[in-house]
């Protein structure tokens, strides 16, 4: 049957408080695209367990980036925004696609071995595998689009080669996802080290802005983010990541091209320039702020919206892995 519109699947992981990274590579691109598809849109908190997680502090991350979502503008009435963890049919088929995923495809992805050298006492089966369960999670809603950041690029090559594989000895059971990159930015750098990427979980808090930093922290940290002698505002990542990480914030920020934002700044010293990045950010983030304070301030709607959702979300996806069993050759439940 034709579907009525096209489905989006993404969600981010609960391993810390969300960062500009998440918010310029994915969330802002969610928003533009939540009124055109039929979103589905996830907290990963199982993905989350494979890097250990301070209970208290998990549960609590978990459910501020349920409301940052809502606070961004997705709407939980109309999106379904909902916690991975609610809904058993994403370990479920998780598990299966984990026996047609390769180990020389898993061999190959950048996260398990950058994640595994950061975390070197704890190199778990879980983070090896991550792609499986990534896979389930988008195949369960039958996805045609994924918005994602560049960085996970790989896993949803992998997606889409296990779907593939499946289609291919059992008929069409999946959609064939295809990744929406967001224009600029697409990768948000660590402001301590420009050639790493910025990340929820990395220790340095100076090298990450998290969305719920006030301004004057904001500030202060693009103050001191790692740049280069030169002092000239130029677009040069492989020379001057630092600046040109920079610049891709001002402008998927502003809204001003590359261009123009060294037109800007010509002439000016990095003071001036880390100075209006860090005051165009503050900006930014100032309604989000808002809108989370008052969100938070009332428990009712957020929770009602979690248990809808949750219940939506089993419901849409419990229909594919009937599906896939069917296919398997599982012996049917008797209800
Ligand atoms: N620095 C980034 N630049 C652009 N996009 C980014 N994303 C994450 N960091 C950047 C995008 O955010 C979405 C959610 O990512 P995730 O939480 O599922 O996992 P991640 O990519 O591993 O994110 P983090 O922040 O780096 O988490 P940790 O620290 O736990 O590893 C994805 O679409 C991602 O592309």
């Amino acid at each position: 049957m034709e579907k009525e519109r096209k489905v989006l699947y993404s969600g981010m992981q609960a391993t810390g408080r969300l960062t500009i990274g998440n918010y310029i590579g994915a969330l802002k691109n969610w928003v533009n695209l939540n009124e055109e598809y039929d979103c589905f849109f996830g907290v990963m908190d199982l993905h989350s367990l494979t890097v250990r997680q301070n209970p208290k502090e998990f549960r609590d991350n978990a459910r501020l980036i349920y409301t940052q979502y809502v606070a961004a503008g997705l709407d939980p009435k109309k999106n379904c925004i909902y916690f991975q963890s609610h809904v058993p049919t994403h370990a479920e088929l998780g598990w299966i696609l984990d026996c047609f995923t390769y180990m020389g495809e898993l061999n190959r992805m950048t996260q398990f071995k950058d994640k595994s050298a950061k975390h070197a006492d704890n190199i778990n089966a879980g983070l090896f595998t991550y792609p499986a369960l990534m896979a389930a999670d988008i195949l369960l809603y039958q996805a045609d689009l994924v918005p994602i950041g560049a960085d996970q690029k790989q896993h949803l090559e992998i997606c889409r080669d296990v779907a593939m594989r499946f289609n291919s000895i059992y008929g069409d059971v999946f959609t064939i996802p295809e990744g929406f990159f967001g224009k600029v930015g697409a990768r948000i750098m660590s402001l301590a080290d420009p050639t790493k990427k910025m990340s929820k979980s990395d220790e340095n808090v100076n090298a990450t802005i998290y969305l719920v930093d006030d301004r004057d922290t904001i500030i202060r940290k693009f103050k001191k983010a790692v740049t280069d002698s030169d002092a000239c505002v130029r677009y040069d990542v492989e020379n001057k990541p630092g600046v040109s990480n920079l610049i891709d914030i001002y402008s998927v920020i502003t809204g001003k091209s590359k261009e123009d934002t060294e037109k800007e700044f010509e002439g000016k010293g990095y003071g001036d320039f880390k100075l209006a990045v860090g005051e165009a950010v503050a900006d930014a983030l100032d309604p989000l702020h808002k809108k989370v304070d008052e969100l938070l301030s009332d428990r009712t709607y957020i929770d009602e919206c979690i248990k809808e959702n949750a219940e939506k979300a089993y419901y849409v996806s419990s229909k594919t892995l009937r599906k896939v069993h069917k296919k398997l050759g599982l012996t049917e439940r008797i209800r």
